[in-house]
């Protein structure tokens, strides 16, 4: 089992596409063990895009994601991570299929609508940023098995 970090962005937000996005992971069959919705103040964006600091789109970026509500969530399921990203699709909406959640909900590179962890490693470091492991739960659902195996 692999956990990954999620944030609906704030144009997820603000289009009222929280539940939407959210919905898509739970229905693949990954588990939401942590979920909140929070304002990023500025030094927690920067840690979170530490490794674009000098970009050209930095700035920009962490404007963004501190300017209105995000949805932060962790889930977990067989390579969480990667599962996630494949169904994200690939960073410019504009080119992300049809059927991944960029594709399907955005077209501006800025606004992509969600974000997803791009390795184990970031992952864990991402998760580390935005919860405190108390706010993390373990439990089994019901239908586990059921989209798992054994
Ligand atoms: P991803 O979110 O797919 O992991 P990333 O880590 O390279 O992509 O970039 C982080 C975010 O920064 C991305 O979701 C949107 C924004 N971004 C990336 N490249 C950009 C660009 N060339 N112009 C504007 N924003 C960009
Ligand atoms: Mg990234």
């Amino acid at each position: 089992m692999e956990r990954t970090l999620i944030i609906v962005k704030p144009e997820g937000v603000q289009r009222g596409l929280i539940g939407q996005v959210i919905a898509r992971f739970e229905q693949k069959g990954l588990k939401v063990v942590g979920l909140k919705l929070m304002q990023i103040p500025r030094e927690m964006a920067e840690r979170h895009y530490a490794e674009h600091a000098g970009k050209a789109f930095y700035e920009g970026l962490v404007g963004h994601i501190t300017s209105s509500p995000v949805v932060v969530g962790v889930l977990e399921g067989p390579e969480a991570v990667s599962v996630a990203r494949t169904m994200m699709g690939v960073t410019n909406p504009k080119a992300a299929a049809p059927g991944t959640i960029r594709g399907d909900y955005g077209i501006d590179i800025g606004l992509n609508i969600v974000h997803g962890s791009d390795g184990a490693e970031s992952a864990q470091r991402e998760i580390g940023i935005f919860f405190a492991p108390a706010e993390l739960v373990s439990y089994e659902r019901a239908g586990d098995r059921w989209v798992a195996g054994e």
